[in-house]
């Protein structure tokens, strides 16, 4: 019984069935409708259709039956059968393969020349820039840092499939995302030191760029309160009729915040064009995925909020491009919601805040 709300006594069943058996009699033979008894079915609003036009003994009913509820039909069945959690994972989307071969039958979109050598380019940037300064906070010149490292592909293919004018609501993992976007490594670095020309005026701690010009909002530090932001600007940008999307940044952390739950309801129930992207890079601080959710990742819930998801390898330039670049198409093209869910490793510390040898092998952190 794939019902629909708080269980009912079986008394309060049988009754169901006789008033629904009642209804058909009498809805056959035109005759006045029966009373609905009081207390059962109140949370009934719409009417059963019979499939078929056989008549149905009573103890059949349930089995030959659809019901038009909001959102689509739903059958009746007798058995009583609750959706397990599966061991099924979802797939994940990849164009190439460990050695950076093209996978044989792999769609995916096109990347000219030109636009590869400059997300290569651009990756290798971030990747000097966290070099930097994370030694420059390890020398004491700035108060703390926090490094991309293993999620290069996540922020700058993504940042790639985008246009200037989709509004970006990041976390803090995604500076690349703003590099891609013309701020000057210069303008990173007055953030970090909070020197006279840091937009912020030192006021933030080091990482929490932000830059109207470049349509990416400034980071904010508690988890996942970014992601309802992003839904109320893309419900704007509806309002408005553009042509572009919102796309907002969290790890796997941030989806256990009840602000990712709201906002992605909200997103699909408003109908506004944005990206959830997810980074699964397996910790949130010291807390593994595996102590974080028992769901198949982030990319299940989006589908369980009835938005359209994606699971992609994060560490695959191609992969990530084509996912973020369909998945932008589908936002603003049909106004809808998509979430992008991206596995990957933080391979480096949290940040410099964090000794991550304290909860993991040693072999598997660079920095
Ligand atoms: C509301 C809130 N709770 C806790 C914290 C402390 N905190 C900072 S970063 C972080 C982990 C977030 O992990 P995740 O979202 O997976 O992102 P990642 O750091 O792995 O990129 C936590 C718990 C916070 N900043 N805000």
């Amino acid at each position: 019984m794939a019902f629909i709300g708080n269980a009912r006594s079986t008394a309060t069943r049988l009754l169901g069935r006789v008033f629904s058996a009642s209804l058909l009699v009498a809805r056959r033979h035109s005759l006045p409708m029966p009373a609905r008894p009081s207390g059962v079915w109140q949370g009934r609003r719409f009417w059963s259709s019979r499939v078929g036009e056989s008549e149905l003994p009573l103890y059949d009913l349930c089995s030959d039956q659809v019901m038009d509820f909001p959102g689509g039909k739903v059958t009746f069945i007798p058995e009583m059968r609750f959706l397990s959690n599966s061991d099924e994972r979802i797939g994940c989307y990849r164009v190439l393969d460990d050695n950076g071969h093209v996978l044989s039958g792999s769609s995916f979109h096109e990347v000219n020349e030109e636009l590869g050598v400059k997300m290569y380019r651009h990756m290798i940037t971030l990747q000097v820039m966290d070099t930097i300064l994370y030694e420059a906070q390890r020398q004491g010149r700035i108060s703390f840092y926090l490094t991309s490292t293993g999620e290069e592909a996540i922020n700058i293919a993504s940042a790639a499939a985008l246009n200037y004018e989709d509004i970006v609501f990041p976390q803090y993992r995604e500076p690349g995302v703003l590099l891609w976007r013309g701020f000057a490594l210069q303008e990173f670095a007055n953030q970090c030191f909070g020197n006279k020309s840091d937009y912020g005026k030192g006021r933030q701690m080091p990482i929490h760029y932000g830059s109207s010009k470049h349509n990416y909002f400034t980071v904010s530090s508690p988890i996942a309160t970014q992601i309802p932001h992003a839904v109320g600007a893309a419900y704007s940008l509806k309002m408005d009729r553009k042509n572009a999307c919102a796309i907002t940044y969290f790890g796997d952390g941030g989806t256990s915040e009840g602000d990712f739950h709201a906002a992605l309801n909200f997103a699909a129930v408003m109908e506004v064009p944005i990206i959830f992207f997810c980074r699964n890079n397996g910790w949130a601080i010291s807390t593994p995925t595996t102590e974080q959710f028992r769901s198949d990742g982030a990319v299940i819930r989006g589908q369980a909020y009835g938005i359209r998801s994606i699971r992609v390898d994060g560490n695959d330039a191609l992969a990530v491009y084509s996912a973020v670049y369909a998945a932008r198409e589908m936002a603003v093209s049909e106004t809808r919601p998509i979430l992008v869910e991206a596995l990957t490793y933080r391979v480096g510390h949290h940040s410099t805040s964090d000794d991550s040898t304290k909860y993991r092998p040693i072999d598997e952190i660079e920095h």
